[in-house]
């Protein structure tokens, strides 16, 4: 069992249950010309957490630790696109429409798929959501229970949308979700703030808050140990 700083207070989780989790890094939320962008917003603010989500990914898979990262978007047809979703906002562009990087938030398309620097590797699913939940309508709750996952360590964006619905989802599911705050981010940052606020209050309502450098050097720890466990004739301690 590995514990580390967190808000409310220390998160203790086990690598072999735990999941990393990274939320809809797609280039139609961080890079220009994509939904975000179409929706008005600055998506600046959001690639400050490609950083610091990359040496998590980098350490969690190090530590053996399953990955899972997720994608938001609809089928070519929009069959599984309601049209509540489609209208709200009364954007002149909108999902389905052509954007610089293809369709907007349609699966297939350029600016769908998950940006280069966070590429999923082989045996990471890839879960498809058409909502803002990761657990809605996808077979992510099948994914964890087949595979004993316990704990989630969550990344991704946008903090007040599908960060914050997952974690809400899962925590009605019985998941411990961490949240890594230089890790997730949010078009706003009055947002950011009470994202956060709101998952470790109340004792942790909805899960911990900490962040990358916390856990980085518990998930080296684990990777560490593993290593020797690897090692031939040697047993992990
Ligand atoms: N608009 C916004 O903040 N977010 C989304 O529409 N989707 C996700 O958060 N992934």
């Amino acid at each position: 069992m590995l514990a580390i700083r967190a808000e409310p207070y220390e998160f203790k989780f086990d690598p072999a249950t735990a999941a990393l989790i990274i939320i809809d890094m797609q280039r139609d939320f961080v890079d220009p010309g994509g939904f975000g962008e179409a929706l008005g917003n600055d998506v600046a603010l959001l690639r400050k957490a490609i950083p610091p989500t990359k040496r998590v990914l980098d350490a969690a898979r190090k530590a053996g630790v399953f990955v899972v990262h997720t994608r938001e978007g609809h089928r070519p047809d929009l069959a599984d696109l309601w049209p509540a979703k489609k209208v709200r906002g009364k954007f002149k562009t909108t999902i389905g429409d052509k954007g610089p990087m293809g369709r907007i938030l349609v699966r297939g398309e350029y600016g769908h798929d998950i940006i280069d620097d966070l590429k999923p590797k082989a045996g990471e699913p890839v879960v498809d959501k058409p909502g803002k939940g990761a657990f809605y309508a996808t077979d992510l709750g099948e994914l964890l229970v087949s595979r004993g996952i316990r704990q989630l360590i969550v990344c991704g964006v946008t903090t007040e949308v599908c960060v914050n619905t997952t974690v809400r989802e899962a925590n009605d599911r019985g998941y411990d979700c961490l949240v890594l705050e230089d890790c997730v981010a949010s078009y706003f940052p009055e947002f950011q703030e009470a994202a956060l606020k709101m998952i470790k209050a109340q004792g942790g309502i909805f899960g911990w808050v900490s962040d990358s450098k916390k856990l980085i050097p518990a998930l080296e720890k684990a990777a560490a140990k593993r290593k020797r466990a690897k090692a031939p004739g040697k047993r992990a301690a």
